[in-house]
């Protein structure tokens, strides 16, 4: 799964397959210097508007993952697989039920040398993600914490996602928490939409992750590709 190459990526950008990118925006983000392009999104995704999307990005020289959330998009031809599995929910499904009837389906398409599980922490209970995998996103540090560690240390999963999509996240629990993790990578998304936050969150995590502002407001999109970069972690 390293194959993927996500333990040397500092900035991604997600995308959302069911959101309109001009060429020219899309050009302009994926000559930004980000270190690769997430294909994600917690609603609207089909097969057809993510391999449309992918088919886009696939003329840039950069990794393009998709972020596999529901069977009927899981597209053939990306660089690599993410798939989450929710560690704050109640929901079977989202842990591990979904996996399975996955792997039933389609396990022997699967390129599992190019696929990687997150063990997503979702703290925004406004998200999407957080009211479709019924998350308990009001969790202190002490919770947080306790799941990272399950993620890191007893599953062992790659990746801890800390998920507060929408919404910029408590930076001082964000921290706290990513400390915690000892061999995955942890990434952080959520509420970006400046170069300051984007610096901020990359002294806290490995990777940060920014999604809804390349839709609103593209020029503080770009900025934070350098601002990660020259953060210290
Ligand atoms: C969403 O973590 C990503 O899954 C990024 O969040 O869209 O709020 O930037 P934003």
């Amino acid at each position: 799964m390293e194959a993927i190459g996500y333990a040397e990526w500092r900035h991604v950008f997600k995308l959302d397959p069911d959101r309109e990118l001009s060429d020219e925006a899309l050009d302009a983000v994926c000559m930004s210097g980000t270190d690769a392009i997430m294909v994600g999104g917690s609603s609207g995704v089909t097969f057809d508007n993510t391999i449309d999307l992918m088919s886009r990005v696939r003329r840039y020289a950069l990794p393009c993952v998709l972020e596999v959330s529901s069977l009927e998009a899981a597209v053939p031809g990306f660089d690599g697989y993410l798939v989450p599995m929710v560690l704050n929910t109640d929901k079977p499904e989202w842990i591990v039920g979904n996996h399975i009837e996955g792997i039933k389906e389609y396990g022997s398409f699967v390129p599992w040398d190019m696929t990687a599980v997150e063990g997503y922490i979702i703290l925004n209970a406004e998200a999407t993600a957080a009211k479709l995998t019924g998350a308990q996103a009001d969790l202190d540090e002490h919770e947080v914490v306790a799941r990272v560690k399950l993620a890191d240390k007893l599953l062992r999963l790659p990746i801890v996602y800390l998920e507060y999509s929408g919404a910029y996240g408590d930076m001082d629990l964000v921290r706290r928490a990513a400390a915690a993790a000892t061999q995955a990578r942890v990434f952080y998304g959520g509420g970006i939409d400046s170069a300051a936050k984007a610096a901020e969150a990359a002294k806290a995590v490995h990777t940060v992750v920014v999604g809804n502002v390349v839709y609103s407001d593209l020029q503080a999109a770009l900025a934070t590709v350098p601002a990660v970069k020259s953060a210290d972690h």
